[in-house]
This record gives C-alpha cells, structure tokens and sequence, in this order.
C-alpha cells in the first residue's frame, strides 16, 4: 500500500478538555506519524472556507463557529494508507455509531462536536493540507 498523507483536525471540544495527547496516542497506536502540527484558533471566516463542500448542509453556520469557538490542533498524518486508516481509528460521523475503542467513540459529545475531523480522499487531503500548511512545515 502506498504511503499517504492526510490532514487532521482536533476539534475545539476535544482541546478543551485537554484530549489533544490521548489523540495523539491513538493516532501514533495505529502506525501513523504526526508529521507536522499547530495548534491555531481559526475565524469563523477561515472555518467556513475550510468546510465549504458543507455550505448547502442545514448545519453549516453552526458548524463553522463550533470550529471557531476555540483552539484547534491542525496536524498532517502520514503512513501507509494514511487516508482509510485515520478514518478508521476517528470512527463514524455520529459517536452513537462509531466502534468500540475509536476516538469519536470514546471521546465525541455529539453529532457535531465530533473531537476529530480527517480527510477523506486523496484529492481532498492535498487541498485541505495545503490549506494550512506550506511544504517547509512538513518535516516527514
Ligand atoms: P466526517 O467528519 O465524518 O467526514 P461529514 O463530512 O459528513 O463527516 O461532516 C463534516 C462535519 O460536519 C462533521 N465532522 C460534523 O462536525 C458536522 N456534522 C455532520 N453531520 C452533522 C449533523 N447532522 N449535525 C451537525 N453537525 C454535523
């Protein structure tokens, strides 16, 4: 399998209760290397341009200042089969529906307030890690 890198977001409700290194760990867990990472406090600007394949999607504005009402951790991971792999080991959408031992389920609050968010192709993994971090900061 190819070697891949994708974009991760750590949510404002997970650096609030201060998850950011139990999420890590996880990440680390599965064979995925933190290659670069800031932690960063987004507008609701900045979070409605990152999340605007969602503009249509009734949650939309209430998902752009939950992204803004605090800190994040943006982060690229990389690994084999980076992409699917983090997906895995975030869980589903819904922590109601996310597997035993994922992050969202052990750590999401709701639907919305979901702890992590990750890429989910190839093609949008390279927009969305371009979109914060300049080829100098990816020190791999
Ligand atoms: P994922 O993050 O699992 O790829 P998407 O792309 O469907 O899920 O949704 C992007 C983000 O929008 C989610 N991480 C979550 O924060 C938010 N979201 C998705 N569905 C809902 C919903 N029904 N109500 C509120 N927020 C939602």
């Amino acid at each position: 399998m190819a070697v891949e890198r994708t974009l991760s977001i750590i949510k404002p409700d997970a650096t609030k209760r201060n998850l950011t290194g139990k999420i890590n760990a996880k990440f680390e867990d599965a064979g995925l290397r933190i290659v670069a990472q800031k932690r960063i406090h987004l507008t609701p600007a900045q979070a409605g341009v990152f999340y605007a394949v969602h503009k249509e999607r009734p949650f939309y504005g209430e998902l752009c200042d939950f992204m803004a009402s605090g800190p994040v951790v943006v982060q690229v991971l990389e690994g084999e089969g980076a992409i699917a792999k983090n997906r895995e080991v975030m869980g589903a959408t819904n922590p109601k529906d996310a597997a035993p031992g994922t992050i969202r389920a052990e750590f999401a609050e709701s639907v919305g307030e979901n702890s992590v968010h990750g890429s989910d192709a190839a093609e949008t993994a390279a927009v969305e890690i371009a979109y914060f971090f300049s080829g100098l900061e990816l020190v791999g």
